[in-house]
């Protein structure tokens, strides 16, 4: 079929308006965090999931596209994006592995996200992984040449070039033409679509709960939207569509019908943990490109961009994990936490035996982020403060941030090259707190203050409820000379909890039996500086404050006795 170009646009229009209501945006469930277990074996990732994945409090894993590709015998890692057939038979395992993966990551309680390569074929080769013949264009009992964008009529280049070129200038050039020359389906097309629904589907059988939606700019929202509409449940979609700056495909085209990967996080994330870390104050939809948080998934890597120049990756170390940390902290998007093997040659595929990808070993070929106590720490930071908004930034130095999570967490990164300490708001009640990523405890003050020490390229997170000991308490002697009449009591109230936070109908009442020497002792948090007053209450209730400013104290950490005269 080839659709003259007003009507390709009418179409895309008219779906882009519609919406679609089979995808399911935003990943269901208390845990969202989505590892991306790149390039890993289908075996490796069932083992993942159960001793470690959902242990952790993973959400969800996006594995490597699962359908039979073109191989190049395992020399390099992008085969597996140039589909031959979608038989269940790839480098990484097959269909019974694929389909056993998925049973023992839900039996962890973590979703399985597959990477779905539907806007192409091959661009090249004649053998794939499960063993089937192709060629460019033909893929018996599945698709023939009249199933693919033909340059000349569909993609609009004059001068009958194949290659997509014309970012800014044409979205049909971008979606009709061949990305890198790999043979670009029609999905205009009743055929191609059923066939690609009929692949997705096939896994959603297998228990699969969402897709990666591989190259999604090169296909049209329209008709990404009609191949949606025709899958069974309601799969997690979210969209590869990678941001450019005045181009003529952009992601905002595509959060009608699914989620898009956040691509403008991770290179703003490059820049400020290379500048300052302070300026992530405001970071969110407000920034340039940048999608909205419900529909974007982020990430601080993937395995396009750790090969290139655009974010962080494993190999800039510490920063990189500093920046996931934060990710996690940080209230924007779904995260998602990357890890592929470790390369040097840039087009070379993870380890492997005759071409199929052998089992992942950390440190053995493989990165393991993931599994970085300081990483699952934050995953469980992530979980419990899931949907609470920043509270109580601070930045005392370009290096060093804090923020809360409105009273559920509360973390300081320090992205300097030597230790920060400093005292900071933490909006969390007094206690002593386990440290989420690593560190030792965290006191926790009456006043919600701790002073910590943030390690170079580090964190202190802490989580309300995360408390180890109960909060060291001093017994404070309250005795107040104050004149009264028959009937009338004084009583104490004041800043902190343990004064019963300003509430004159709570007032700790004090004894009259020193006479007129007024007195209480009451147990107060240790270290903590608070204000008071004495107040009046006769017999029918009446208050008096104290004239004057507060009254001022601060606790040590053993017994006090404050003297004071009501004047
Ligand atoms: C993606 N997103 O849109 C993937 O994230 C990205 O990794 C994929 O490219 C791309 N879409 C196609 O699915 C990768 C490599 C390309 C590679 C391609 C197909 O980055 O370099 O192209 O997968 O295997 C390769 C050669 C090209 C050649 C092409 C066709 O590198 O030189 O033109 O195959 O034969
Ligand atoms: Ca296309």
């Amino acid at each position: 079929m080839k659709l003259k170009a007003g009507i390709a646009a009418l179409f895309t229009m008219a779906a882009v308006l519609v919406g679609i209501d089979a995808a399911q945006a935003t990943p269901q469930g208390d845990r969202d965090v989505i590892a991306n277990l790149w390039s890993w074996n289908w075996n490796s990732v069932a083992r993942e999931c159960t001793a470690h994945l959902g242990p952790a409090g993973y959400g969800g894993v996006q594995v490597a596209p699962p359908q039979d590709s073109l191989t190049r015998g395992g020399a390099v890692w992008w085969d597996v994006y140039q589909p031959a057939d979608y038989t269940l038979t790839s480098k990484f395992g097959d269909e019974s592995q694929f389909a056993a993966m998925v049973r023992a990551c839900h039996d962890a309680g973590v979703k399985v996200y597959a990477d779905a390569v539907v806007n192409h074929m091959t661009g090249q080769g004649s053998t794939s992984y499960g063993g089937a013949t192709f060629s460019k264009y033909t893929y018996p009992g599945l698709y023939s040449p009249d199933d693919f964008h033909y340059y000349a009529e569909d993609c609009g280049n004059a001068d009958n070039l194949i290659h997509d070129g014309d970012y800014t200038g044409s979205a049909r050039n971008v979606q009709n033409c061949e990305l890198v020359g790999l043979a670009d389906l029609e999905t205009e097309e009743g055929h191609v679509r059923g066939a690609i629904a009929g692949y997705l589907n096939k896994l959603i059988a297998l228990g699969v709960d969402g897709f990666r939606v591989d190259a999604a700019k090169h296909t049209s929202p329209a008709d990404l939207a009609d191949i949606y509409r025709r899958l069974d449940g309601s799969p997690y979609i979210y969209q590869e569509v990678i941001h450019g700056a005045g181009e003529a495909v952009q992601p905002g085209q595509y959060t009608g019908i699914g989620d898009v990967l956040e691509f403008q996080y991770g290179r703003y994330l490059r820049e400020k943990f290379s500048g300052s870390i302070a300026d992530l104050r405001t970071f969110g939809e407000t920034w340039g490109g940048m999608q909205p948080s419900g529909r974007s998934v982020t990430f601080v890597a993937n395995h396009d961009t750790e090969r290139g120049t655009g974010t962080l990756s494993y190999k800039d170390g510490a920063v990189y994990r500093l920046a996931t940390i934060f990710q996690l902290a940080w209230d924007y998007g779904t995260p998602q936490v990357y890890d592929g093997f470790t390369w040097s040659d840039r087009e070379a595929g993870p380890p492997h035996s005759n071409g199929f990808v052998r089992d992942a070993v950390c440190g053995g070929g493989w990165e393991c982020l993931h599994r970085d106590p300081a990483i699952t720490g934050m995953v469980g930071f992530h979980n419990a403060v899931r949907g609470a908004p920043v509270t109580g930034w601070s930045a005392p130095n370009g290096n060093v941030i804090a923020f809360g999570r409105d009273a559920k967490g509360w973390i300081a990164i320090n992205n300097g090259t030597g230790p920060h300490t400093g005292t900071f708001a933490t909006g969390l009640a007094a206690g002593t707190y386990a440290g989420v990523t690593g560190t030792g405890p965290v006191t926790v003050n009456g006043g919600g203050q701790a002073t910590v020490t943030v390690p170079a390229k580090g964190a202190v997170a802490i989580v309300a409820g995360g408390t180890t000991t109960p909060p060291a308490q001093v017994p404070v002697t309250f005795n107040v000379n104050a004149t009264t009449t028959w009937g009338t009591n004084v009583c104490l109230v004041g800043s902190i909890g343990a004064l019963k936070s300003w509430d004159p109908a709570q007032a700790i009442p004090l004894s009259s039996a020193g006479y007129p020497v007024w007195s209480a002792t009451v147990m107060l948090p240790a270290n903590t500086s608070f204000e008071y007053k004495f107040i009046k209450k006769d017999g029918s209730g009446n208050v008096t404050w104290e004239s004057g400013a507060n009254r001022t104290y601060t606790t040590g950490s053993s017994a006090a006795t404050i003297d004071a005269t009501w004047k």
